[in-house]
């Protein structure tokens, strides 16, 4: 059941692979068609090629809005091989078949993630590319289609051994229907966003998440746990993210470790200076900066975040927001550690965290970005929000006031800032002292403000271990001298994700010593806890935002 592969036509954006596609079809005796800059493109590689305008007769025009889309190229791909009457067709209109189509689209998902203007978004909108993914799509009986280029190998292969089977052909119509869903729902979920507010109540009225733009990636062994059946799917309409992950070392990535890798991104890349978050159960256990004068400044935030609690950090998932550097990996080495998630990685970070056979080390695909909705899943139905990201006004110190005590000098503003935004990485009732750019006591998954409170300075003050420099200081948790601790939350300062409902929360906050806090404010006790903190003589900042995370 295979059909010979005589006449291509290939069109594509991405040019990946394209020289290599081309020279194996020309050497299999395919002919070749394509449109502009692909048709150029594959000419300049000596290799012989049709331009579309010259098998249809008519000139790409409008800019290259209109170049495929003509019953020439639209009949050769669509005719049914089967039945004579159009075949008869194609030979009075002197039309010829095409038996392989391989096109991929213009990149409407990364211009959108580029932050381009409206007008720019809509050019980027592809017509005639997915209307021949759909044409040869349905006459898979008879023509190939293809829109990933890690597949040329196959389509050489298969050229040049008569063509593909019918099997093959019906899968890869499958997908091609599955990316050009994908691009239609992206398209379709942005339009909504700049047009679709009928009852001007100022929220999105959501298109049904048909969930045609998920793609299952991989079979995970199992979910959260073993008897768990589980998969990975990609979301083709999304920005690139932890999904996309290039994975450079390790055992295959587990439900668990993509849910905690996915935690450790939002928390690390919440910072403009060099960042590392360590996470447990979706829970950072460790988020920090690198400090001003650090010589390896990654690897400084790590052995900081790793110093935040390192009893915790045991099995931990690793993220950082720069590129993991060769001292990095030394520190990493010594602590048992599931993933560790970056932009990229020092080829000799990977050598040395490579020795370690368990651990999966995963660079992040270029322009990763954060979906910027979030959904979940409630019986019968879907939530859709806008994602919490840190651009509220009130998430900017410059918009906090004052709400007891004196104000901050420079440096504990600073880590009230960076109290800011590291709290809003720990879940539910998120309380987190910090010093110097470090966590140093988290509290968060309790059912109330003040167990969370007793709970950040319970692990300030007994999981501190010296945080020295060098490459070995932050050791391994194995090695963590819980015993002599220091009383870290003595001079910390302390950020809420929500405001205090009462005195009692922060009064263990003040007891233990901290000196300034930074919360929400807005509760209808702010007397009450305004009074506390002058009382104890303590700065007080109020933002205004709220940064719940459930
Ligand atoms: O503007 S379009 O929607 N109109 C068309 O008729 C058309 N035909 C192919 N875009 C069209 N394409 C797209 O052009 C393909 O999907 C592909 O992404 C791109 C290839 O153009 P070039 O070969 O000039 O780079």
């Amino acid at each position: 059941d295979k059909v010979a592969i005589r006449r291509a036509l290939i069109s594509v954006y991405d040019k990946t692979g394209l020289e290599e596609l081309a020279a194996g079809l020309h050497n299999a005796g395919v002919q070749l068609i394509s449109t502009g800059s692909t048709a150029k493109k594959i000419a300049a590689a000596g290799i012989p090629v049709t331009e579309v305008e010259q098998v249809t007769g008519s000139p790409e025009m409008l800019d290259g809005r209109v170049k495929t889309l003509h019953p020439i190229i639209h009949g050769g791909i669509l005719a049914d091989r089967r039945v004579p009457e159009h075949m008869d067709t194609l030979a009075e209109r002197n039309i010829g078949q095409i038996d392989l189509v391989v096109v991929n689209l213009y990149p409407f998902v990364q211009t959108l993630a580029s932050g381009a203007a409206q007008d720019e978004v809509v050019e980027q909108i592809d017509i005639g590319g997915p209307a021949m993914v759909r044409s040869a799509a349905k006459n898979h009986a008879a023509v190939s289609i293809v829109v990933d280029p890690s597949f040329y190998p196959q389509v050489i292969e298969a050229a040049a051994a008569g063509g593909f089977e019918l099997k093959t052909r019906q899968r890869l119509a499958a997908k091609a229907y599955a990316h050009t869903a994908a691009y239609d729902t992206a398209v379709a979920t942005w339009t909504a966003s700049q047009f679709l507010d009928e009852d001007g109540d100022g929220v999105i009225d959501w298109p049904a998440y048909s969930g045609v733009a998920l793609q299952r990636a991989a079979v995970l062994r199992y979910g959260e746990n073993p008897h768990q059946q589980a998969a990975l799917y990609v979301d083709e309409a999304a920005p690139a993210g932890i999904a996309q992950a290039d994975q450079l070392h390790g055992k295959p990535m587990s439900y668990n470790n993509y849910v905690d890798a996915d935690a450790a991104l939002r928390a690390a890349f919440d910072f403009d200076k060099p960042a590392v978050a360590v996470i447990k159960h979706a829970n950072p256990c460790g988020v920090a900066v690198a400090s001003e004068d650090a010589a390896d400044p990654i690897a400084d935030a790590h052995r900081k975040a790793h110093a935040t609690d390192p009893v915790s950090a045991f099995g931990g998932v690793i993220a950082a927001n720069r590129t993991v550097t060769k001292s990095m990996a030394e520190t990493v080495k010594g602590i048992f550690t599931e993933v560790v998630i970056a932009p990229d990685f020092e080829p000799e970070a990977v050598e040395i965290l490579s020795a370690k056979k368990n651990i999966r080390l995963l660079a992040l695909p270029d322009g990763y970005g954060r979906n910027s909705n979030e959904l979940r899943q409630v019986s019968g139905g879907m939530l859709v929000q806008a994602g919490d990201k840190i651009d509220a006004a009130g998430d900017d110190p410059a918009n906090w006031t004052l709400a007891a005590g004196d104000a901050a000098d420079d440096a504990t503003l600073a880590d009230l800032a960076f109290a800011w935004r590291a709290v809003r990485a720990a879940k539910s009732n998120a309380i987190l002292l910090a010093k110097d750019g470090a966590a140093v006591g988290i509290g968060m998954g309790q059912v109330n403000r003040l167990d969370s409170c007793k709970l950040a300075v319970e692990r300030a003050n007994t999981l501190g271990v010296k945080v020295e420099s060098g490459a070995d200081a932050a050791g391994g948790a194995e090695n963590a001298d819980t015993a002599a601790s220091e009383q870290r939350a003595v001079g910390a300062v302390a950020a809420s994700d929500a405001f205090f409902p009462f005195a009692d929360g922060l009064q263990i906050l003040i007891d233990a010593g901290v000196k300034a806090v930074v919360q929400p404010g807005g509760s209808v006790r702010d007397e009450e806890v305004i009074a506390a903190a002058n009382e104890a003589g303590i700065t007080m900042y109020f933002t205004g935002a709220r940064h719940f995370f459930h």
